[in-house]
């Protein structure tokens, strides 16, 4: 039995911080970093049953073309994420009742989707592409504290990237849902997206503070790996997608991340219209569901 304190119902039977019960988990989820961006995703909704706001994580439930879908927001960086996925699972797999872990043959693998904002590190992912990872490194320390398991492909490239840009510490490099990917992806460009715990400094950004390593982001732009599935680059930047992919490889949810390129870090621009590159991506991505 899960204690109290580890896994924590509202009074109302909802759990900790999303606030929701079971019933208003769908099948198929769709993720947003902003809370404004949960109402653009379910104006195109046929019907909505459920909406719902706790901190910045904001849920509507609907229908869209007879499917239900559930999405919701996660405010931003993976230590949410970890907040979001630990919680979407307990919702499914786990019985609030007996607080206890549904067995194998009752469990529930997820579609989760996220769909969210990115900058590009090169100049032929442009502002306006809309871009599906397919694997994501993880500069952040969330998976210190779960035991991923990683191919030789994931561990060679940690292993490279952790040499070129002379960090302490071992990045983690994990592969997203092929099955979504195929799915949802057929018509968008595809990359590794690299996951930063920070918008500034760990996205090479300099405002008035100089960064440990001056030539950090050439190191990630010209980083490359040789392998026998071909050269492994890095696409792009956000800040949510390796840790959705790692748990949702422990959790046995199939996780894809979609990603709207708002900035280009190699050419220096910026999305003059952001909204309506992120409508693309939800208009596109809903009628494929
Ligand atoms: C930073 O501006 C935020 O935008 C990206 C990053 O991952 C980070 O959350 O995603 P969202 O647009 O989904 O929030
Ligand atoms: N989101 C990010 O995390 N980085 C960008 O450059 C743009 C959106």
């Amino acid at each position: 039995m899960i204690p109290e304190s580890e896994l924590i119902l509202n009074a109302d039977g909802t759990i900790y911080h999303l606030n929701l019960l079971p019933d208003h988990i769908s099948d198929t989820i769709l993720t947003v970093g902003d809370p404004a961006r949960v109402a653009q995703v379910s104006r195109h909704f046929d019907s909505i049953e459920f909406e719902g706001t706790h901190r910045e994580f904001v849920t509507h439930v609907g229908y869209y073309r007879g499917k239900r879908l559930t999405v919701l927001s996660t405010g931003m960086g993976t230590d949410n994420i970890d907040i979001v996925m630990n919680e979407l699972d307990a919702l499914v797999n786990i019985d609030f009742m007996s607080r206890t872990v549904r067995p194998p043959e009752e469990r529930l693998s997820l579609r989760i989707i996220r769909l969210g904002t990115s900058g590009s590190l090169q100049p032929d992912v442009p502002v306006g592409a809309l871009l599906a990872s397919q694997h994501a490194i993880g500069l952040d320390s969330l998976m210190q504290f779960y035991p991923l398991v990683e191919t030789g492909l994931e561990t060679q490239v940690a292993r490279d990237l952790q040499q070129s840009l002379g960090l302490p510490f071992a990045p983690y490099v994990v592969r997203g849902s092929d099955l979504l990917r195929e799915q949802l992806a057929a018509d968008l460009l595809v990359g590794n997206t690299v996951t930063c715990p920070g918008f500034y400094g760990p996205q090479g950004r300099r405002l008035r503070l100089d960064l440990r390593s001056p030539d950090y982001m050439e190191r990630l732009q010209n980083f490359r790996h040789q392998s026998p599935e071909g050269d492994f680059r890095l696409a792009n930047f956000e800040m949510e997608t390796a840790g959705y992919y790692a748990l949702g490889q422990l959790l046995g949810h199939e996780v894809l991340s979609l990603n709207a390129i708002v900035a280009n870090r190699a050419t220096g621009e910026f999305a003059k219209d952001t909204g309506e590159i992120v409508e693309r991506l939800i208009v596109r991505t809903l009628a494929l569901l």
